[in-house]
């Protein structure tokens, strides 16, 4: 070790701090003055980084084998992942429709989108990795008028009682055109995981009023057991895809003490301010949640020490899209949250032009069980097939705009 070295050293002890910011960063914040960015090391952070955060974690993605694909089926949504008697099962938004989604062409076979003419799957695994579908749908559409006669989708699993619930949205209107994505939460119930599944066939959790902030939307519901009731965390929105003055995206929680309600919504809803679909799992005494893809907090590990109000406690790269986590203590409610570290997801198929999603699994680090320091990774990089693809391309018309400004 040189003088100098030796010297700052010394230095460090007697000061707490030598004049240069030290390369073995100090546990504790100095005592003389840093940078604010330094300082939100120690306030909002921590000094170690990603590497000491139980919050952070990389995602690292595989295919799951068992499920075919093909141009007219679609997979997405995932539940939360359950292991029961050694069998993991998973529920999910199921399209096979006679063709691709059409948008405005839909008709009653064509969908308009990839949630649309769906009905609820659910499939088994042994292991995680390889699994088999039903032969038919756990739960079908109802016939029209009955709630959700167009499509049901996005459902998640509650076990109450020694009795099962499958929550999801239920359509009545062609999904994403004139109304937007209009749909309130709905449920069926059954005492098998195997079904089979009665629906309830009426709203258990309502839009708010006209001018609130979920009027439009209830989404994504996903139900954990805290405090000893029923939490059911959704995406709201206001209007088609938000906007005007709104929060294009946020997320709310309605509790109840019965899984067919009254549900109560929190008074001080929406307790996310950003994401698009919804994921929970007790974490320590509170919640934690991912939420990605929308709002100015997108991108991020949140905590709620109470369950209603969520700080960000890490940020994070490429998030699974809609996470169904195997969530062994979703129902415990004993303030012990164990946390997660792995899930099924979806993701654009590549082969229908997007059109259609696929479920793929998701590994991660976010659990008091494991440490796992690969997932404290970051610094990820992607190859050009990530940059020159269809949602991440500069497209045609701005890129000719943009020359035409002369830049
Ligand atoms: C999903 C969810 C809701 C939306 C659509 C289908 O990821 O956010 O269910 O309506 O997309």
């Amino acid at each position: 070790m040189n003088i100098k070295v030796v010297g700052l050293a010394l230095l460090l002890p007697l000061t707490g701090f030598a004049e240069v910011f030290p390369a073995l960063i100090p546990e504790e914040k100095p005592e003389t003055p840093v940078s604010v960015a330094v300082a939100r090391l120690y306030e909002q952070w921590n000094p170690h980084e990603d590497r000491a955060n139980e919050l952070y974690s990389n995602f690292k993605y595989t295919p799951l084998q068992g499920l075919e694909t093909a141009p007219n089926i679609s997979r997405r949504d995932p539940s939360k992942v359950l292991l029961i008697d050694g069998v993991y099962h998973v529920w999910y938004t199921g399209r096979k429709s006679a063709g691709i989604p059409a948008g405005k062409q839909a008709t009653d076979t064509i969908p308009s989108f990839d949630w649309d003419l769906c009905d609820l799957w659910h499939a088994t695994s042994s292991n995680g990795w390889n699994w088999v579908e039903d032969d038919k749908p756990a739960v079908t559409r109802l016939a029209k008028p009955q709630y959700g006669w167009r499509s049901i989708s996005t459902t998640d699993v509650l076990i109450w009682k020694g009795k099962y619930y499958l929550y999801y949205q239920g359509f009545n209107e062609i999904p994403g055109l004139d109304s937007g994505d209009r749909a309130a939460v709905t449920v069926a119930e059954a005492d098998s995981p195997f079904g089979p599944w009665k629906p309830l066939g009426k709203v258990v959790i309502d839009f708010g009023a006209v001018g609130d902030w979920d009027s439009n939307a209830i989404h994504d519901p996903y139900p954990i057991v805290y405090k000893g009731k029923i939490y059911i965390y959704y995406k709201g929105s206001p209007q088609k895809g938000g906007g005007n003055g709104t929060i294009v995206r946020a997320q709310g929680v309605a509790i109840a003490e019965h899984p067919l309600g009254p549900f109560k919504k929190s008074q001080l809803n929406p307790v996310l301010n950003s994401g698009h679909e919804t994921c929970m799992f007790p974490f320590k005494g509170g919640v934690a949640a991912i939420v990605s893809l929308d709002g100015a907090e997108k991108n991020t590990v949140q905590f709620a020490p109470d369950g209603i109000n969520f700080e960000v406690a890490s940020l994070i790269q490429l998030p699974p899209v809609a996470p169904g986590p195997f969530c062994p203590d979703a129902f415990a409610g004993n303030g012990d949250g164990r946390g997660i570290t792995w899930g099924l997801c979806h993701i654009m198929d590549k082969e229908s032009g997007n059109n259609n999603s696929i479920l793929a699994r998701f590994d991660c680090d976010l659990s008091l069980e494991v440490d796992r320091q690969y997932f404290k990774r970051n610094n990820l990089r992607f190859d050009d097939g990530t940059y020159f693809q269809k949602s991440t391309m500069l497209p045609g018309n701005l890129k000719k705009q943009i020359q035409g400004e002369g830049q």
